[in-house]
C-alpha cells in the first residue's frame, strides 16, 4: 500500500528559498524533518536578512532559529490566516493588479477577512493581537515572501481548507509565480511526490487523470490493453469510476459496520485481504481500530525490508506472510523530489539474501494472478519490442502517457544525463550550464516536450513557456456566475503570441487560439486535447507560440463544488473550546466518503469532550526516527538517542497531576483507548497541551507485545504508539486523519 498522506508540491524549490526576503512557516518543522533543505532557509537569512516566522502549537527547533514564533492552538490556522488577510486588505498591502488579472473569487475572501480582527483571532488562536499585527506587517512588506507548510496544516478534519487558504494568502500578496515566493510544501517520504504523481491514490489514475470512462479509455489505449478487459477486472463499470478506500480507513472496509464501526459502500463485500508494500501500518491513526481490522482479515501480506510491526500488533496467527523486500539501494530508476524534479538512481548493490525488489515481487504477483502480459504491455508498445528493459522502458512509458502534469520531457535518457552532470547545474536556480544549458536540474514538471527545459517555478509569467514560464491552468470552464475565468490581458507569460488569457488547448480550438494553421498530416495525428495528445503536436505548437498547453486562466479562491466554497473556520471534532464549537461547527456527516460513512457533526456533538478530556494533543516527529520508526529503532545508534516512548509535558501541567519528570503516565483518549509513556518535562509545550512522537510501537495499551517479534528482529527501542490515542476525525476532502488535533486526559501511572 503506498503512502497518500500529503497532497500538493512545491511551486518553487528548496534552493529558491534562498531568494526569499521573508519566510512564514505553518505547521512544519524543517530543522528536524528536512534538515538538509533547512540550510537553504538559513542561507536566506544570511544572504537577504530574510525574516523567519514560525506558526506552531509548540516551540520547535525551527522556531529556535526564527525571528518570530506564534504559538497557535491546534486547528486554528484559518482564523490566523484570515487575521493576516484582514490586516493586509485594510492596510492596502495586497497586490491589486495581480488579484484582478489572475485570481477569481477574491471578493468573497475580502468579505470573510473583515470579520477576523486581531482581537478575535487572539481569542480563538491564542496568538496575541499585537504579535499578529507585527508579523503581518513584516511579512507583507518583505517581498518576495515564501510560505511553507507541511503536516501541521493537513492533518485536520478541516485540513483541505487550510491548504486552500495558505495559497490564497500568497495570491493576495502577489507572491505566487515569483522567485523567492510561492507556496512551498515540504513533502514527506523519499519519492512521495512520485508516488502521488503515479496515482498511488484511491481517487486518481496516474498523472491525476480523474476516474472516468474517458481516462480509462485513454490509459487502456496507451497501455495496449483492451478497455473491456480492464472493465472486466471490476465487479461492474460503476466501481471502476468510484473512489477506493484510503490508507487511513482500510480497516473500516474490513469491519464493514460491525461492532458499531462506520458503514461502508463497497460492491456488496467487505475487504478480506491486505497487501502492504512500504507502509508501517502502525503509523495510521486509531490503532485499536487498525488492530481490529488486522485481526479480522483473511489474509495479510507484508512486503518490507524489515518485520513490519503490523505483524506484532495483530493477534492473527494464520495466513500472515512477510515478504522480504529489497531497499532503494538495491534497485534503480527514477524518483521525484519535493520540487517536482526527477532524479535517476543507480543500484548500489544487488538485493541481499533472499530479498527481492518491489517491482520483481509485483511482476511475480501479476504472473500468478494471470495478467502479467497486460501489466507489462505498455513498456513494449513504443518500439514494438518483444521484451522490455527495466527500468528504462517504464520511465519512457510514463513520459509517453502522462500529459496532465507534463512528463513528456522525462525520458530515461535525459534524466540519466542530468544525474551524470550534477556539477553542471546552479544550486539555487537549478539552471544548467555548458552541455546542460537550457535545462533545469531534474526537469521539474511540467516538462512539456522532449526538449523542454522543465519548470522550476510554477505560474511564473516573467519567463517564457519555453524557459519554464506559465500562467494558471484553465481547468474549470471559461466563466462562472458571469465572471471570466481566464487571465486578464497582459498577464500571459513572456514572449507569448497570445497576450491574453486563453483556454486549454484542444484539437478544435488550436488554430484559433494559437493563430496557426495545421497541415493535413498534423490534423490526422493530433489528439482530442492536450491531455490525451500522444502525438504531442499540441505541446510542440504551443512551445513555438510561447503558450502553455493547459491554458492561461485565473487561480480560484472560491471552489463552488466544495462544502465550503471559500475556506471557513471549523473547530476540530474534539475541541477544547466548546463555546466555539457552537459558533464554528464541523461539517455535516459525509456518507460514502471514500466508501466509508464518516462522522463530523455527530462526533463533535456527541458530548462536551473537553470536560473529560481537557488537554490538547499534538503528535509529530523526531530527527532520528522516520514514520512508523522500525527502520530506525532497529539501528542501535539511532535508537540510543530516544530509547523509549515519551511525552513532552510542561512541568506546571505535570505538577498538577503529580507527575514527576521521568515518571510513567497514562494518556487516555476519547476513543476509550490509553497508552502508558514516560513523562519528559519540557517548556516547549504550554500547560494546555502535550506533545507526542508517533514513531514507536511494540506496546499496546499498557501491554508489552515484544515477545511476538520473530527471533532476532526485535528493535532496540519499542514502546506505545501515539496513534493508539489519536482521535477519530478525517479531512472532509482528502480523508487525512486529524492526528494534529485532538484531546486527551492524563494521570500518573
Ligand atoms: N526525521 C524525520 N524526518 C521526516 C519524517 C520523519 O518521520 N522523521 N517524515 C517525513 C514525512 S513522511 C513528512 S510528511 C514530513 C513532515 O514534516 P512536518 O510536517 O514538519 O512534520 P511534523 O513534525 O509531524 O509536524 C510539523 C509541525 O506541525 C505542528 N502542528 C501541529 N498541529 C498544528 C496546527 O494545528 N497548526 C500549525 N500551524 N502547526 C501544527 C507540530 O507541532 C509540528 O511542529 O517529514 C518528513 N521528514
Ligand atoms: N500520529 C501521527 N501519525 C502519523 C503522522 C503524524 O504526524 N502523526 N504522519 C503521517 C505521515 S505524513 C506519514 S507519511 C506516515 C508515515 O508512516 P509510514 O509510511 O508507515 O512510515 P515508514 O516507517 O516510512 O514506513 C515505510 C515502511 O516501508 C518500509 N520500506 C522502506 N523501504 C522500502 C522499500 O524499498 N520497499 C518496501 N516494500 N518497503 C520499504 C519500511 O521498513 C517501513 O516499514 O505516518 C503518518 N502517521
Ligand atoms: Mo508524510
Amino acid at each position: 500500500m503506498a503512502n497518500t498522506w500529503g497532497y500538493g508540491a512545491m511551486t518553487n524549490s528548496l534552493g529558491d528559498i534562498q531568494n526569499a526576503k521573508a519566510i512564514i512557516i505553518f505547521g512544519a518543522n524543517p530543522a528536524v524533518n528536512h534538515p538538509v533543505g533547512f540550510q537553504h532557509f538559513l542561507k536566506a537569512k544570511e544572504r537577504n536578512n530574510a525574516k523567519i516566522i514560525v506558526v506552531d502549537p509548540v516551540f520547535t527547533k525551527t522556531a529556535a532559529k526564527a525571528d518570530h514564533f506564534c504559538r497557535i492552538r491546534p486547528g486554528t490556522d484559518i482564523p490566523f490566516m484570515y487575521g493576516m488577510l484582514n490586516l493586509i486588505f485594510k492596510n492596502g498591502w495586497h497586490d491589486e493588479k495581480f488579484i484582478s488579472d489572475r485570481v477569481y473569487g477574491m471578493e468573497d475572501i475580502m468579505e470573510e477577512a473583515k470579520k477576523w480582527t486581531p482581537e478575535k483571532v487572539e481569542d480563538i488562536t491564542g496568538v496575541p493581537a499585537d504579535k499578529l499585527i507585527q508579523i503581518t506587517r513584516l511579512y507583507a512588506q518583505s517581498t518576495p515572501g515564501t510560505l511553507i507548510w507541511a503536516m501541521g496544516l493537513t492533518q485536520h478534519s478541516n485540513g483541505s481548507s487550510n491548504t486552500r487558504l495558505a495559497p490564497i494568502l500568497q495570491l493576495a500578496l502577489g507572491n505566487l509565480g515569483k522567485e523567492g515566493g510561492g507556496t512551498n510544501i515540504l513533502r514527506g517520504h523519499d519519492n512521495v511526490q512520485g508516488a502521488t504523481d503515479m496515482g498511488c491514490l484511491s481517487d486518481t489514475l496516474p498523472g491525476y487523470y480523474g476516474l472516468s470512462d474517458g481516462s480509462w479509455k485513454y490509459f487502456a489505449k496507451s497501455w495496449g490493453v483492451d478497455y473491456e478487459w480492464l472493465k472486466g477486472r471490476f465487479k461492474s463499470g460503476k466501481w471502476m469510476n468510484a473512489k477506493g478506500f484510503t490508507l487511513a480507513r482500510w480497516w473500516a472496509g474490513v469491519l464493514d459496520g460491525k461492532n458499531g464501526n462506520d458503514k461502508i459502500t463497497n460492491a456488496e463485500t467487505n475487504l478480506k485481504a491486505l497487501f502492504v508494500m512500504g507502509n508501517g501500518i502502525t503509523s495510521i491513526a486509531q490503532q485499536a481500530k487498525v488492530k481490529e481490522g488486522l485481526d479480522n482479515l483473511e489474509m495479510l501480506v507484508l512486503c518490507d525490508p524489515f518485520v513490519n510491526e503490523a505483524a506484532i500488533l495483530t493477534d492473527k496467527q494464520d495466513d500472515v506472510f512477510i515478504l522480504p523486500a529489497a531497499t532503494q539501494f538495491e534497485t534503480s530508476g527514477t524518483v521525484v523530489a519535493t520540487n517536482r524534479s526527477a532524479q535517476w538512481r543507480n543500484k548500489v548493490i544487488e538485493p541481499m539474501y533472499e530479498s527481492r525488489t518491489d517491482h520483481d515481487i509485483l511482476f511475480d504477483l501479476a504472473k500468478r494472478l494471470g495478467f502479467y502480459e497486460q501489466y507489462t504491455a505498455g513498456m513494449k508498445i513504443k518500439e514494438n519490442k518483444k521484451e522490455f528493459t527495466w527500468p528504462e522502458d517504464a520511465t519512457d512509458e510514463i513520459a509517453r502517457i502522462v500529459k496532465t502534469i507534463g512528463l513528456t520531457g522525462w525520458t530515461a535518457k535525459r534524466i540519466k544525463k542530468h544525474q551524470e552532470n550534477w556539477h553542471m547545474f546552479d544550486q539555487i536556480s537549478g539552471r544548467g550550464y555548458g552541455e546542460m544549458k537550457g535545462e533545469y536540474y531534474g526537469l521539474p514538471w511540467p516538462s512539456w516536450t522532449e526538449t523542454h527545459s522543465g519548470s522550476p517555478i510554477l505560474y511564473n509569467i516573467d519567463r517564457s513557456v519555453k524557459d519554464g514560464g506559465m500562467g494558471f491552468r484553465n481547468r474549470f470552464g471559461l466563466e462562472h456566475d458571469g465572471q471570466d475565468l481566464l487571465a486578464g490581458t497582459g498577464s500571459a507569460p513572456k514572449n507569448s503570441a497570445n497576450k491574453n488569457g486563453y483556454p486549454e488547448i484542444t484539437r478544435d480550438n488550436i488554430e484559433k487560439v494559437l493563430g496557426i494553421t495545421l497541415t493535413e498530416d498534423e490534423k490526422s495525428r493530433i489528439g482530442k486535447n492536450w491531455k490525451v495528445d500522444t502525438s504531442n503536436i499540441i505541446a510542440e505548437k504551443c512551445m513555438e507560440q510561447g503558450m502553455a498547453p493547459y491554458g492561461n486562466a485565473k487561480a480560484r479562491a472560491k471552489v463552488w463544488t466544495f462544502p465550503d466554497q471559500i475556506p471557513m473556520h471549523r473547530e476540530p471534532l474534539h475541541s477544547p473550546r466548546q463555546d466555539l464549537v457552537k459558533k464554528y461547527p464541523s461539517f455535516d456527516d459525509k456518507k460514502n466518503h471514500f466508501r466509508v460513512d464518516t462522522l463530523y457533526k455527530t462526533k463533535q456533538n456527541e458530548k462536551d469532550w473537553s470536560k473529560e478530556f481537557p488537554i490538547n494533543m499534538v503528535t509529530a516527529r523526531l530527527v532520528n526516527m522516520n514514520g512508523a520508526g522500525m527502520e530506525n529503532r532497529a539501528s542501535k545508534y539511532l535508537a540510543a538517542l530516544t530509547p523509549e516512548m515519551f511525552c513532552n509535558i510542561n512541568p506546571d501541567l505535570a505538577g498538577m497531576h503529580g507527575i514527576r519528570d521521568g515518571a510513567m503516565m497514562w494518556i487516555h483518549s476519547p476513543e476509550g483507548t490509553k497508552i502508558k509513556v514516560k513523562a519528559k518535562y519540557s517548556h516547549a509545550v504550554s500547560e494546555d497541551r502535550i506533545w507526542l512522537p508517533f514513531h514507536f510501537t511494540g506496546h499496546f495499551q499498557g501491554e508489552d507485545l515484544t515477545h511476538k517479534y520473530p527471533e532476532g528482529t526485535k528493535p532496540y527501542a519499542t514502546g506505545e504508539s501515539a496513534n493508539t490515542v489519536t482521535n477519530y476525525g478525517y479531512d472532509i476532502i482528502t480523508q487525512i486523519p486529524e492526528t494534529k488535533g485532538g484531546l486527551c486526559r492524563i494521570e500518573l501511572a
